[in-house]
């Protein structure tokens, strides 16, 4: 048997651009959006990306024997279609943050992208940085100590090791400040509403806590963008690593499965310039909540309810859950109690929804979209629950997300898997109303007191037990 050839940029790809985007938190989503948007860009020979992966460091050990290279496969529900991507020049453990701060410091560095999941924010409730986070506390007093001796070089900021992305970026600010270098832009590409204002104020937030003299330089040199960004990406699996191989003639040990779908609507300044996205399907417009807002709770609101009633009753898939009649029609309600909340039409948009829910090439567990619901519920189911009891009404599929939520922090369905998993699982254990009361209250403090919401909330964990 001959050997299968390793899959390398000198067989298999472009030359590496020159670095002028730095991507944080590079997984498969990523991989499956950003950089297939940059490798399909007109002008993509002139924009690499240096990718951070997040905490751990598997992807950076996967790719870099690989030159950055991966393949993507799209995954149709006629069939699955394969394509190298090369625009990801460089790949970087996170621990790597001298790596980062010499980006940062770079003239040539445009654009700086985020994918660090809602918890990567370190928000607190109202929003602002949550300084009485164990990490971010950490973080901000190494820059401190690093500050008191005076103005640091960029290689005395290299020399930082901070963990937490809102100092990670601001510590890269005060590095390209000490670089003399000029404005930039940073867009971030989580799922959270106004993404950019959100990650601005954390890391406004890092420097007034540090160094406030660098909020007045991130005013003139930072623009902060926002972004919606949309494509279903599953983890991979070893059949396609093997799949890869038989069709490619290669071996990836890291490629990406996703579903033909894509979107990405941004909207701000690149006083930098940016890869000609245009070319490659990205909608640049003036406004992105609309389309936002319609992302968030059509798509990730059904998402997050599917993740949480569908393993109660035996459902392991998105696309198991739109063959299952109860799932599909709590779906459907949750859709027509959502919906015109939006401010743009959304029948069409829940309707091509169905079809990518259905395609069953595409094996979205829904363990993996159950993960992090303390960040998720407040942005996805929220504020349709709100709209609904200021007119005193109760939406029946809003009230079940929540119930199924309570219920998977119970120990239903998958593992918890929480970024805030101590603090949520320590909200229920008594009974189920006692527990829809605590959770209601952590999800939306202002409807606590609502006791016939916690009533409906109760029932519908029974209803799912039934
Ligand atoms: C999902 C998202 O895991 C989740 O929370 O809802 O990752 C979803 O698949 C993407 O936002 C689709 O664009």
């Amino acid at each position: 048997m001959t050997a299968v050839p390793a899959l390398t940029r000198s067989q298999f790809g472009r030359p590496a651009a020159p670095v002028r985007i730095v991507h944080l938190g590079l997984g498969n989503f990523t991989r499956a959006h950003q950089a297939w948007y940059t490798e399909h860009a007109s002008d993509r020979d002139d924009w690499g990306i240096a990718a951070f992966t997040g905490r751990r460091p598997t992807m950076a050990e996967l790719l870099t024997p690989q030159d950055g290279l991966y393949t993507l496969v799209t995954k149709g529900a006629e069939g699955d279609s394969y394509e190298v991507i090369s625009s990801v020049s460089h790949v970087h453990p996170a621990s790597d943050f001298a790596a980062l701060v010499r980006y940062f410091a770079s003239p040539e560095l445009a654009v700086v992208t985020s994918t660090v999941t809602e918890a990567g924010y370190y928000r607190a409730s109202d929003g602002s940085l949550d300084v009485a986070d164990a990490a971010v506390a950490a973080d901000l007093i190494a820059v401190r100590e690093l500050l008191e001796n005076g103005a640091p070089s960029v290689e005395d900021i290299a020399a930082l090791q901070v963990v937490t992305s809102p100092v990670r970026v601001m510590a890269g600010l005060l590095a390209r400040r000490a670089a003399g270098v000029g404005p930039l832009t940073i867009l971030p590409c989580d799922n959270i509403p106004d993404n950019g204002e959100a990650f601005g104020r954390v890391v406004r937030d890092a420097a007034a806590a540090t160094d406030s003299s660098l909020v007045d330089w991130m005013g003139e040199n930072v623009a902060w963008a926002t972004s919606m960004v949309d494509r279903i990406t599953p983890a991979t699996t070893d059949t396609e690593i093997a799949d890869v191989e038989a069709a490619q003639g290669y071996h990836d040990a890291a490629p990406v499965p996703t579903e033909p779908f894509s979107e990405w609507v941004i909207s701000g300044q690149f006083p930098a310039g940016r890869p000609d996205w245009e070319s490659a399907g990205v909608q640049i417009v003036d406004e992105v909540e609309p389309y936002e807002q319609r992302k968030l709770w059509m798509l990730n609101g059904s998402h997050s309810l599917m993740a949480y009633a569908g393993p109660i009753l035996g459902i392991e898939t998105v696309s198991e859950g739109m063959a299952d009649e109860r799932v599909r029609e709590l779906v459907q309600t949750w859709w027509s109690e959502a919906g015109p909340g939006l401010s743009v039409p959304w029948e069409e948009y829940a309707a091509a929804l169905v079809e990518r829910y259905e395609n069953a090439n595409i094996r979205h567990l829904l363990a993996q979209i159950a993960a992090d619901g303390s960040q998720k519920i407040a942005v996805r189911i929220v504020p349709t629950l709100r709209r609904f009891r200021a007119q005193g009404e109760t939406p029946k599929a809003a009230v079940t997300a929540v119930a199924a939520w309570l219920l998977h922090l119970r120990g239903h369905g998958a593992p918890v898997k929480d970024a805030a998993k101590d603090k949520v699982v320590a909200l229920v254990g008594g009974t189920l109303e006692e527990d829809a009361a605590n959770v209601l209250g952590f999800v939306a403090p202002d409807l606590a007191g609502d006791t016939e919401l916690v009533r409906a909330i109760a029932e519908a964990a029974e209803q799912l037990l039934a």
